[in-house]
């Protein structure tokens, strides 16, 4: 046998896990090795609830039949092309039909692997547009304090979440960073949006008024920020960040990876609020998570002007190796298949409210000291453990898995985002089991 390729015993060890403490979960994991629909089971076959849509990815449940037949025939026919000048249908079908997903006048689709790749990629398009049409000043890019934008250096730049930057360096240049908008003091226990707060979009203007408009490419942010703990825009401020936008001709970029496809109800976050954002981010629904895939849907005068406006033939120099994968676009297009006829989306609307009061119902337990939701995702905030953030939620989060439910923590937020096929029945166990568990922690 080749040198290569020598048995060697299966270990923990060589695997370097991501956003994980690898020493202590190896010391002590947790493994899970087969999914269907809202379950995931251990290798001991023992079931867990999942209320996390794996992370906050697969809006249709786990290992639907349809999305893997599709794949399953499509690596049979034609497993990879490359779209560098070159096509193969499924990558122009499902751009048409993700373009006809979005709202308003976002009609062009790129495609990418991840949301990470998304992002940086609709950081790009916002610079090389602003060249194409002659404002090749603005350059500047604002994010928000606790956005989640994936992990690549654009991301990071723009994301607002201190422990993924401090260890990475200058990061991008030329970056303002809005305020984020939670304010538990006048809105916790708020059921949807806050009534408080839409003014912190003005401070959009002070950036302008610091730098001036004709510097400053994009906007972007997430329309409900997810990672950083469910935090909800108050009402009238995502009208506001878009007013002000306009005002100064600004791209406004919506990050969709968690609130696109369903989870709040709608298709798009967009559609939700009411707000038209120039560039949409997506990723983790768009294919139910069976095949990696992210995607940026631009506004058809953004792509005229590139088409238009371009100095060179290629219009955009960007793209990987995996653009539009034919097995990521056969899982996609049955995904859309599958939310269409199942009319997942509408179902999530009507859950919302049953979702709402059962989350709710946790106020008065054990260390609650706020609860946000909207749509099917939810964050119950614990009290953190003196001089030890954190900690209590990952107990929680422990104590929950060995009891088979899987909730997603961050920091002392306790994450909820179900796939939208949930019964009422298994709310009311996620309630109920999360419950218990904060009884029963320290
Ligand atoms: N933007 C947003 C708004 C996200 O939520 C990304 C970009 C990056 O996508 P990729 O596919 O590169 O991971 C995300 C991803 C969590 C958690 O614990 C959330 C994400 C990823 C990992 C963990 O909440 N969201
Ligand atoms: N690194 C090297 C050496 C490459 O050749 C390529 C792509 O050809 C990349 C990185 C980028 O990989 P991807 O296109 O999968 O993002």
């Amino acid at each position: 046998m080749p040198q290569h390729f020598t048995p060697v015993p299966n270990s923990l060890e060589a695997y370097w896990m991501p956003f994980t403490p690898n020493r202590r979960f190896k010391a002590n994991p947790r493994m899970v090795d087969r999914a269907e629909g809202m379950h995931y089971f251990t290798p001991e076959g023992r079931p867990i609830l999942d209320a996390t849509s794996g992370l906050w990815c697969v809006n249709a449940g786990h290992n639907r039949p349809r999305i893997i037949e599709a794949i399953q025939k499509q690596a049979a026919q034609l497993g990879y092309a490359t779209t560098f000048n070159l096509g193969h249908p499924l990558a122009f079908e499902f751009a048409s039909r993700v373009a006809d997903l979005l709202p308003g006048d976002l009609d062009h689709v790129f495609f990418t692997n991840s949301g990470s790749e998304a992002v940086d990629t609709a950081l790009k398009i916002a610079l090389a547009y602003q060249r194409a049409r002659g404002k090749g000043t603005k350059t500047r890019l604002i994010g928000r304090e606790r956005g989640y934008h994936g992990v690549g250096f654009g991301g990071i730049s723009v994301g607002g979440i201190v422990k993924n930057r401090m260890y990475f360096g200058s990061l991008l240049t030329g970056v303002d960073h809005l305020p984020h908008t939670h304010d538990p003091a006048r809105n916790a226990f708020t059921r949807g949006q806050p009534e408080h707060g839409a003014e912190l979009a003005d401070e959009l203007e002070r950036i302008v008024t610091l730098h001036d408009a004709s510097n400053i490419a994009a906007v972007i942010v997430e329309p409900v920020a997810g990672s950083t703990g469910v935090l909800v825009p108050p009402k009238g401020y995502l009208q506001r960040l878009r007013a002000i936008c306009d005002k100064h001709d600004i791209l406004l970029i919506f990050d969709e990876v968690i609130t696109g496809f369903g989870r709040l109800g709608s298709a798009f976050g967009a559609e939700h609020f009411g707000v038209q954002p120039d560039i949409v981010t997506m990723a983790k629904g768009i294919t139910n998570a069976a095949v990696p895939m992210g995607a940026v849907g631009v506004r058809k005068g953004i792509y005229e002007a590139m088409m238009d406006g371009a100095d060179a033939a290629i219009e955009l120099f960007h793209g990987y190796t995996y653009s539009g994968h034919p097995l990521a676009c056969a899982a996609g297009l049955a995904t859309f298949d599958t939310y269409r006829d199942e009319g997942l989306f509408e179902r999530a609307a009507h859950l919302a409210p049953t979702f709402e009061a059962a989350v709710h119902s946790l106020r008065d337990a054990s260390h609650v000291i706020d609860i946000r939701n909207i749509g099917l995702v939810a964050g119950i905030e614990l009290a953190p453990r003196p001089g030890e953030a954190g900690e209590r939620a990952q107990e929680a989060f422990r104590a929950c898995f060995d009891r088979g439910l899987l909730v997603r923590v961050t920091a002392d937020i306790i994450a909820l985002s179900p796939s939208l096929i949930i019964e009422e029945g298994q709310i009311d166990e996620i309630v109920g089991t999360l419950r218990e568990v904060l009884t029963q922690i320290a």
